[in-house]
C-alpha cells in the first residue's frame, strides 16, 4: 500500500522529527502493508504553528469559498472512492463490500452536507438590538479513532473547515493510510496551507502533546472513555473547549406490538456490523419475558448466518479483550447461544459472532464496551423494567425501539437517557446529531449541530 514518510504540514509533505516507523498492519492476515513515521511532540509543534499561522486567512475567508472547497474536497472523495475502500480494507480488514457501502460513502455524504452548511448557515444573525456573530473556535487538535477510520476524520475536520477553524489531526496509529489519502483530498481540493495538517503517531506521544498543546483552542477526540476521561480534564485545567466522542452500551428496546423477527434479525445485523466495532452498536437487546425464548432462537439463527462474512477486529489486542469479555461472560453466567471465545481461525484477528442469552443488568457483558460482534439478550418483565434497565449503563450514545405503533416508539425513546434512538429501523441520516448523554461524551458531531461545536460566538449591542 501507498505511504508517505512524512508529515502534511502547511500544505506538503514534510520529513518527520519522529522517525521510528509505524508498522501498519492488515489484521485480516497479520502482514505488514505499509509504514508510517509516529510523529514526536516537536512535529505536533510545528504542524500547530502552520495551523494557528493560517488561522486568520481562513477564518476571513467568505463562507461561500469555504463552501466551495468543502465541495471540491467531497468530489475528490467521490473520484477516488475505491482507493478509500480498499485502503479501509487493507488496514482495517472490513470486507470490500462494507468499506464501499460505509466506509467510502458515509464521508461523501458528510463532506456534502458541510459544504451546504457552510454556504447557508447563519454566521451572523440579529437578536433584538444585537448582532451575533459565529466565529471559528480557532485552532482544533483532532484525535482519531480507528473504528471508522475516513468517517471519524471527516465528522470533525469538515464541520472545523465550514467553521473556519484551522486544524491538526492525529489519527489512530492502526488506521494512518486513510488518513494520509484524506490529506491528500485535502490538497487536492485546495485547501490552502496550513488549514489541515497531518501528525501520524501513537497516542501516548502524538495525541498527547496534540491535547495539551497550548496553541489547540478545541480538543475534539473520538476514542476510548479512559483516554477521553483525561482529555476532558487536561482541557478543563487550561480552560479550553473539548469535544469528546466516547463509548456506548446502546439498548435495542423491542416491545411486545413489534415486528419480532424483523427486529431481531435488523438488531443482530447492527452488532455484527464493522465486526461490532461500532460506538452506537445496538448491543444489549432488551424482550419481553413472553418473546424472550423465540428471540433468542431467531437471534441464535441470524448471528450463525455471519459466520465467514464478518471481518476481524483490528489488532490483536482488541481481539484478546473480546475474547476475555466473552469469557468473562460465560464465567458469569449467561449462555452461549451462538459463537464463544475460540478464535475461528489461525490467521487474522477474527472473533465469531457471538450471542448470549440469559444476560441480566449486573453481569459485565451487560455494562460494559465490548467492542467486538457480542449481542447480550436480556429479559424484560414490563415497560418500566424495560426503561430502567435502558438506562442502567454508565453510557448513552445511541439505541433503537420497535413497535408496531410507532407513536409508541417515540413515547419510550423519549424517555431513554440516551443522545440518539433508531425508530423501528431508523437510517442514517448525515444531518442528525450524534453525540452522547452521561458518559458516552459532551458535545455534537454531524450537520448544524456538529458545526456550533467549531463556533464561539461574539455578540455586538446598538
Ligand atoms: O482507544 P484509544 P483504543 C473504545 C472501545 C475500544 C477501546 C480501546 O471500547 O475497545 O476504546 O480502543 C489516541 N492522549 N473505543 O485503545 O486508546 C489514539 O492514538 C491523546 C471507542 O484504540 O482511546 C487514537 O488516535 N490521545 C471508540 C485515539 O486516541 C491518545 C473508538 C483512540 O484510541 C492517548 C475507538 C493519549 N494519552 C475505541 N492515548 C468510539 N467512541 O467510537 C491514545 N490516544
Amino acid at each position: 500500500m501507498k505511504a508517505h514518510d512524512g508529515m502534511y504540514i502547511d500544505g506538503a509533505w514534510r520529513p518527520a522529527d519522529g522517525r521510528d516507523p509505524i508498522e501498519v498492519v492488515n489484521p485480516a492476515d497479520g502482514q505488514v502493508i505499509g509504514r508510517v513515521p509516529a510523529g514526536n511532540a516537536l512535529d505536533v509543534d510545528t504542524a500547530v504553528r502552520a495551523a494557528r499561522a493560517a488561522l486568520p486567512g481562513w477564518a476571513a475567508t467568505p463562507p461561500a469559498e469555504r463552501a466551495a472547497r468543502l465541495a471540491a474536497l467531497r468530489d475528490v472523495l467521490v473520484a477516488r472512492k475505491d482507493e478509500v475502500a480498499e485502503t479501509v480494507t487493507a488496514e482495517l480488514g472490513s470486507p470490500l463490500k462494507f468499506s464501499q457501502a460505509v466506509h467510502a460513502a458515509a464521508p461523501i455524504a458528510v463532506a456534502g452536507s458541510y459544504a451546504e452548511l457552510a454556504a447557508t448557515y447563519a454566521f451572523e444573525e440579529k437578536v433584538g438590538n444585537s448582532v451575533v456573530h459565529h466565529e471559528p473556535v480557532g485552532v482544533v487538535g483532532a484525535i482519531t479513532p480507528w473504528n471508522y477510520p475516513l468517517h471519524q476524520i471527516v465528522a470533525k475536520a469538515a464541520p472545523a473547515l465550514a467553521a473556519g477553524c484551522t486544524l491538526v489531526l492525529k489519527p489512530a496509529e492502526d488506521t494512518p493510510l486513510t488518513a494520509q489519502l484524506f490529506a491528500e483530498a485535502v490538497h487536492e481540493a485546495g485547501v490552502p496551507a496550513g488549514v489541515f495538517n497531518l501528525v501520524t503517531g501513537l497516542g501516548p506521544v502524538a495525541g498527547q502533546a496534540l491535547a495539551e498543546h497550548p496553541g489547540i483552542d478545541l480538543v475534539s477526540f473520538t476514542g476510548s472513555t479512559a483516554v477521553g476521561r483525561r482529555i476532558g480534564a487536561a482541557a478543563g485545567a487550561a480552560v479550553k473547549r473539548v469535544a469528546l466522542e466516547l463509548g456506548g452500551k446502546s439498548a435495542n428496546v423491542i416491545l411486545p406490538s413489534a415486528d419480532l423477527a424483523r427486529a431481531v434479525n435488523v438488531g443482530v445485523a447492527n452488532v455484527m456490523s464493522n465486526s461490532g466495532q461500532t460506538c452506537s452498536a445496538w448491543t444489549r437487546m432488551l424482550v419481553h419475558r413472553d418473546q424472550y425464548d423465540e428471540a433468542v432462537e431467531l437471534a441464535a439463527g441470524a448471528a450463525a448466518k455471519y459466520g465467514d462474512r464478518i471481518g476481524p477486529l483490528v489488532n490483536a489486542k482488541q481481539q484478546e479483550r473480546v475474547r476475555g469479555y466473552i469469557e468473562k461472560g460465560v464465567a458469569e453466567g449467561a449462555r452461549l447461544v451462538a459463537g464463544g471465545p475460540e478464535a475461528p481461525r489461525e490467521q487474522g484477528y477474527f472473533v465469531s459472532p457471538t450471542v448470549f442469552a440469559e444476560v441480566t443488568d449486573e453481569m459485565t457483558v451487560a455494562q460494559e464496551e465490548i467492542f467486538g460482534p457480542v449481542l447480550s439478550i436480556l429479559r424484560y418483565e414490563d415497560e418500566e423494567d424495560a426503561l430502567r434497565i435502558a438506562n442502567g449503563t454508565v453510557y448513552g450514545l445511541a439505541g433503537a425501539v420497535w413497535a408496531g405503533d410507532e407513536a409508541e416508539a417515540v413515547a419510550f425513546a423519549r424517555r431513554m437517557d440516551t443522545g440518539q434512538v433508531d425508530i423501528n429501523g431508523g437510517r442514517f441520516n448525515p444531518l442528525a446529531p450524534f453525540g452522547g448523554y452521561k458518559q458516552s461524551g459532551v458535545g455534537r458531531e454531524l450537520g448544524a449541530h456538529g458545526l456550533t461545536e467549531y463556533l464561539q460566538t461574539k455578540s455586538l449591542q446598538f
